[in-house]
């Protein structure tokens, strides 16, 4: 008799442990769900964090000839919005090789990047800012330079003999200076 009572409980017990098992799987599989899913989204939605591509050529000359990279590179999209149109070259970034490329701090700066040659990897040391400038194809970050101060472009992708002086400096102003007119 108290064999049976003791299987009874045994088999009421693992009725029980086995619904606790399905339903933490389920809570633990749903979790997975949910954290993929978001990852997904963050990828596909432009966060303005995430390196797109905005357009590719059939030929790679052409993203130079384009009447936004030529001249400064730099234009003023809205009241505190620019866009930058980057080329690098063995072994120049342009802008911020020759010539500093200059943004007032707190502006919402899109970088268009291209190359007119090899690879080049455009980075800015210190920000979040990393696209592999590709001829034929325009790639497209965007970023806000919060700090002031003087930013450094390097080429982090191997481009040739002289791969390690390829450096440009983006000049970030303050935004206003106190009691400065705007
Ligand atoms: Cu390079």
């Amino acid at each position: 008799m108290s064999a049976h009572t003791h299987d009874d409980f045994d088999a009421a017990f693992h009725r029980i442990a086995e619904r606790h098992e399905r339903n933490w799987m389920f809570i633990a599989v749903s979790m997975i769900a949910v954290l993929f899913l978001a990852a997904v989204y963050l990828v596909v939605h432009d966060y303005g964090v995430v390196a797109k591509t905005s357009a590719i050529y059939s030929d790679p000359n052409t993203p130079s000839t384009l009447a936004d990279f030529q001249g400064s590179g730099v234009r003023r999209t809205g009241a505190d919005s620019y866009s930058v149109y980057e080329i690098g070259r063995a072994w120049s970034w342009t802008p911020g090789t020759a010539t500093p490329l200059q943004l007032p701090a707190g502006a919402h700066v899109t970088f268009y990047i291209t190359s007119g040659d090899v690879l080049h990897g455009f980075e800015i040391q210190g920000t979040s800012v990393n696209v592999t400038a590709i001829p034929g194809v325009v790639g497209r970050i965007s970023y806000t330079f919060d700090t002031p101060g003087t930013y450094h472009i390097v080429c982090n992708e191997y481009c040739g003999a002289g791969h390690q002086a390829m450096i440009g400096t983006i000049i970030v102003a303050p935004r206003h200076a106190s009691g400065a007119e705007q």
